[in-house]
Parts: C-alpha cells; structure tokens; sequence
C-alpha cells in the first residue's frame, strides 16, 4: 500500500517521521504544505487534518496524524530495524526522552505559539526569541542529563531509537534559531553521529521538496 505523508521541509515533527520511515526503509510520497503560506489552514488541507498540523500520514483507509502515533504505527506494522528497545524499561525511558521533546519544548515553540506571542500579545522579537531559547534550554537540559546516564553512543543504546528520531529535528531547530548548545555536549555529539546515517540524512530539510 503507498505511503502518503503531508508535510513541510522545515516542519521538525514531520522530519521526525520522514527520519522514521528512511530507518524503516520504506518510500512514501511527500505532500508538501507550505507552512509559512498558511497552506495548513486552507479548506483543502483542513479536509485532511482538521488540527491543521503536520505531519499527517495516509496508507489506504489509514489516516493518522501526531508523528509520534504515525511513528508507532509504523513501528508496530514494520518491526525491524527497530527504533524502540526491546525491553519495557528501555522503551519507557526512550519515550520519556522523546517526549521531553514533543511534549515539552515544541509544543511551546510551534509556529503558530510564536505567531500568537507576535500578533495577539505583541512580544517583540527579542521577546519571542527569549521565550525560543528558553524552552529548548531547559528540556535539553533535562534531555542531557537523560542521554549521559543512559547507556550507548545514541540517545539510549547502539542503534538510533525514537528519542535519537526527535532529538535530531529539535537540534535543527535549536540551531536555525541560534540556541547556545555549548552545555549540552551529550546531544551534540549524538546529533553529529545520527547525521553520518543515511536515515537521517536523507530526511534533513534541505533534502525535501520545496527547500
Ligand atoms: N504534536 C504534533 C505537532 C505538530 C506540529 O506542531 N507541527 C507543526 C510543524 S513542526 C505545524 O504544523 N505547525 C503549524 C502551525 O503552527 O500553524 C506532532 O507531533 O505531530
């Protein structure tokens, strides 16, 4: 069955699933929305995702948005290469890390967050950009700690997991908008070894469609 994923070059939760999907060896053709023209909140994208999001996954009848449910998916359907442990105590703790990410620092800095700062509230752009780094600081402080206590070159054992898959993304964010990542060497380095895998290079923005 073909693989559809709407997304955007520079949207990180879809570049989480496009990393996701080269691990897994699997094609997919790549819808474009174009995020910076509100392509996300047209009638015809909405028809596909009323959250007005991306990423967003089709295969047949399967539509699903929220790239971790989409990373699941795959992951349930397409088992091998893995990219969750194959102990409980290890999923737990890579979910944990991949969710200080896309629980706790993306969700505050989406761009429709910052656009609402902007427009609604009238945070000028110092402003903005301090709330950018903050949260990104504080979960990679968080994430940095987790990383160094856990074991193996990546974020959690020998092979790149669903907290490497986020992590990356987020470390593109970080240094588009200039985030001091000097106190986190840990992610640093875990970030320079998952670009030398294909998975993720292949899946970088400047890659996609539309860059
Ligand atoms: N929790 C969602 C987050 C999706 C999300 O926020 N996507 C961003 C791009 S990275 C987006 O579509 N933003 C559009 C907007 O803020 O208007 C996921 O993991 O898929």
């Amino acid at each position: 069955m073909e693989m559809r994923l709407y997304d955007y070059w520079r949207s990180s939760a879809s570049y989480r699933v496009r990393i996701a999907l080269n691990i897994k060896g699997l094609t997919f053709e790549q819808i474009p929305v174009d995020l910076r023209a509100g392509g996300q909140r047209t009638e015809e994208y909405l028809a596909v995702n009323p959250q007005a999001l991306l990423p967003f996954f089709e295969s047949g009848d399967v539509k699903i948005s929220q790239s971790l449910a989409i990373i699941d998916y795959l992951e349930e359907l397409h088992p091998t290469p893995a990219v969750l442990p194959n102990d409980a105590a290890g999923r737990a703790y890579v979910r944990s890390m991949a969710q200080i990410i896309a629980c706790d620092i993306h969700p505050l800095n989406n761009q429709r967050v910052i656009s609402y700062l902007e427009k609604d509230l009238g945070c000028d752009q110092l402003k903005r950009m301090i709330w950018y780094h903050r949260w990104i600081a504080d979960g990679f402080k968080a994430l940095e700690a987790a990383a160094k206590a856990a074991p193996g070159d990546f974020c959690y054992g020998d092979e790149p997991t669903l907290a490497d898959i986020c992590l990356v993304p987020q470390v593109y964010n970080a240094k588009r908008y200039e985030v001091d990542l000097g106190p986190f060497p840990t992610l640093r380095t875990i970030n320079d070894r998952c670009q030398e895998i294909e998975a993720f290079a292949m899946a970088a923005p400047q890659h996609q469609p539309g860059a």
